[in-house]
């Protein structure tokens, strides 16, 4: 019978940071695993991954850092997809939903939505922030958690007590780009009437029925993915949003939608599909084979995600893709707890975090170290926590110990005795057979295992293979036995020698480029999972290459500067926004600044932040409104030294005419502050 076809995909990760070691324990090393696996057993997978590029996520931080919102997904895409490179994470694509391909098939999917009239169009009063005239959905409103009082909540979500909110909900509500209490304003959106699907979502979340079909085991979800759903689900599901007015984004593809966007979570996990698409494009290959129902084929579609994500995954994506029609539904949400670190949660804000791309700077060569750390810890069923001792630790004492102990000493005995060439066993005894039958069974525990989702368990079988090796080797002493029994010296390596070969091969999903080193030494390229069967996987005259070291062990100055950094880069933390991209000179030097005199000022009709100035620079005089009201007061300003930009583009605000830029410092609190010369300067000098 044809295996199943697998479509993996892990979450899409916000292009608006790096990656921490939390998203990697928890997302893309076990879905790489699981990928990895089951390539190994001739299954026909896509792995699918990208960035996500739209959202509230990526227009504040391009705020913060002061920056379009392109150049915060261009720099982010670029740093994540390199990192998984350097990491080795076998996608076979990472695409990103800012592609005109995703644009189109997001819009696509939501009109055929839209024309079997599976939203509803609902006009509402939404949160509106006067001053920057923008409706504030998601992350643009904070405010009191009903549920849980954390001052801090979400329009659409609580972190810190996981409820799904929406910004009504939010006590004392603050817009976060003015910081001021928004006030009602009404607007329309296309909203997933929710509430309509319970009673299928329940049958098949808890049952794995649809339709009366049994689609997937529910035993084999994790209990933590069944019990949120069912808490979502028994707490009434409400109609959501599917629309945003926003201008980062999807654009809603009906007439009389300007200015109205894709909700950045219906559109993202339609990237997962997108990106298949393009993959399918580039490789002459069928997308549809991977996304679509089809008569007497078994398809899996697998969502690798963290905690947070579940409802999306499991309630809301699935709505979305029985509503189109053409879909499978995932057959699993493994979903992943949190991963904290040295006994604090990783926070982006407090710069307490290890930043993947900084590890593999640091440490190119250590990257089987970090998967097999990562993967040993794994929040699997509850939060977990990576410790820089503990690192060490695992590495020095289970990977370089017993992993590596084992396969040297197995190797430098080979070439010593037999300059490389595998020896031909005489009788096994009752502990040579002893071992030949623990390695038999070793791969489909660890089958079992991964099937299950149990990447931790799984990782762990295969080092029990390690372990088995290092203790026979240490019970027989051939090294002692050289001079005495030549003979059975030679059963003893022939043994070590296969169970090195398993190891080798075992090993692969978990520690691949390990796994591949030590297939160059071996002098073998098995590729497919069910060789581990084979109870002679190397044979005698076989010959074997140099050993090298294979895990360096982790020196103790590894640790202290690595917890030196942390605890120093989390007390140096600016709360100032951090430095833009370097420009060059020519870049600079187009800049026209002088030195120019206010001569007038006063306050622009029914704008509270507005001034309207006269602004003399020395070869002429000027208006320029400025949003500086909140701060000075007109009668106070006339005559003051100001540094001026004069070559930015004129532009309209509120009716006028602002030719240029005054340029102000700003500090952490907001206060604002002219620049003024250190000399009796008057209007007319130029700045460079
Ligand atoms: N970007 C959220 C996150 O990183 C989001 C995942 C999208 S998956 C379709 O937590
Ligand atoms: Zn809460």
């Amino acid at each position: 019978m044809k295996k199943a076809a697998y479509t993996v995909t892990a979450a899409l990760p916000y292009a608006n940071g790096p990656l921490h070691l939390g998203h990697v324990a928890g997302v893309y090393l076990p879905a790489d695993i699981f990928v990895r696996f089951l390539r190994m057993n001739d299954h026909d997978v896509a792995f699918i991954c990208g960035s996500d590029e739209h959202g509230a996520a990526i227009t504040l931080r391009a705020k913060k850092e002061g920056v379009s919102p392109q150049e915060i997904v261009d720099k982010y895409n670029h740093l994540i997809k390199n990192a998984f490179e350097q990491f080795n994470i076998s996608f076979d694509i990472f695409h990103r939903t800012s592609d005109q391909l995703h644009h189109e098939t997001s819009a696509d999917f939501f009109k055929k939505l839209h024309e079997q009239g599976k939203f509803t169009e609902q006009t509402s009063d939404q949160y509106y922030d006067e001053e920057f005239q923008q409706f504030l959905a998601d992350r643009y409103i904070t405010g009191e958690c009903p549920k849980c009082t954390n001052p801090n909540a979400y329009g659409d979500q609580c972190e810190k007590c996981g409820s799904d909110l929406s910004p009504t909900d939010l006590k004392n509500p603050k817009s976060t780009l003015s910081g001021k209490s928004p006030i009602l304003k009404s607007t329309s959106h296309w909203y997933l009437p929710m509430d309509q699907h319970e009673a299928w979502l329940k049958e098949w979340i808890q049952n794995g029925v649809l339709d009366g079909v049994q689609q997937h085991d529910p035993k084999t979800w994790r209990n933590q993915v069944i019990g949120q759903c069912m808490s979502w689900i028994n707490g009434g599901l409400k109609p959501r949003a599917m629309t945003r007015d926003l201008d980062w984004g999807v654009k809603v593809p009906l007439p009389d939608s300007e200015g109205k966007v894709l909700y950045v979570w219906l559109d993202a996990p339609i990237g997962y599909i997108s990106a298949t698409k393009q993959w399918a494009l580039d490789n002459g290959k069928d997308w549809r084979n991977y996304w679509c129902k089809k008569e007497a084929e078994d398809r899996k579609l697998v969502h690798f995600i963290g905690k947070d994500n579940i409802v999306f995954h499991a309630i809301i994506f699935p709505i979305l893709l029985k509503d189109h029609g053409d879909f499978i539904l995932p057959d699993n949400v493994p979903a992943y707890e949190f991963l904290n670190l040295e006994g604090d949660k990783f926070s982006t804000s407090r710069n307490w975090a290890v930043w993947l791309h900084e590890y593999l700077e640091s440490y190119p060569d250590k990257v089987d170290e970090l998967k097999y750390v990562l993967t040993a810890i794994a929040p699997e069923n509850k939060d977990s926590e990576f410790t820089w001792k503990e690192y060490q630790t695992r590495v020095n004492s289970e990977l370089a110990d017993i992993f590596g102990n084992f396969v040297n000493r197995t190797l430098v005995l080979t070439k010593k005795y037999y300059d490389g060439e595998v020896p031909t066993p005489s009788n096994f005894e009752e502990s040579d057979i002893q071992v030949l039958n623990e390695l038999k069974e070793i791969p489909n525990r660890i089958s079992n295992l991964v099937y299950a989702y149990k990447l931790r368990d799984a990782q762990a079988e295969m080092m029990q293979i390690a372990r088995i090796g290092n203790k026979y080797l240490a019970d027989q002493e051939p090294w002692k036995l050289i001079k005495t029994n030549p003979d059975r010296v030679k059963t003893i390596l022939y043994i070590a020698l296969q169970v090195t070969a398993k190891l080798a091969h075992a090993a692969a999903p978990f520690l691949p480029d390990t796994s591949e080193k030590l297939k160059v030494v071996l002098n073998k390229n098995w590729a497919e999972w069910n060789e581990l069967q084979n109870d002679e996987l190397i044979k005698p005259g076989d010959l074997i290459g140099e050993s090298k070291i294979l895990f360096p062990k982790i020196e103790d100055s590894l640790v202290d500067s690595e917890l030196e950094k942390l605890h120093q880069s989390n007390e140096n933390k600016s709360n100032y926004p951090p430095m833009k991209d370097s420009i060059n000179f020519d870049d600079f030097s187009k800049l026209d600044m002088r030195l120019g005199t206010i001569t007038h000022a006063e306050k622009v009709e029914k704008a509270d932040k507005l001034l309207k100035l006269s602004v003399k620079t020395g070869i002429d005089e000027r208006t320029i409104v400025s949003g500086i009201a909140e701060h000075y007061k007109p009668e106070d300003i006339i005559g003051k030294t100001v540094l001026v930009l004069l070559n930015l583009e004129p532009r309209k605000i509120r009716g006028i005419e602002s030719q240029g830029m005054i340029l102000m410092a700003e500090n952490e609190e907001g206060a604002l502050s002219f620049l003024a010369p250190e000399k009796a300067f008057d209007a007319g000098p130029t700045v460079r």
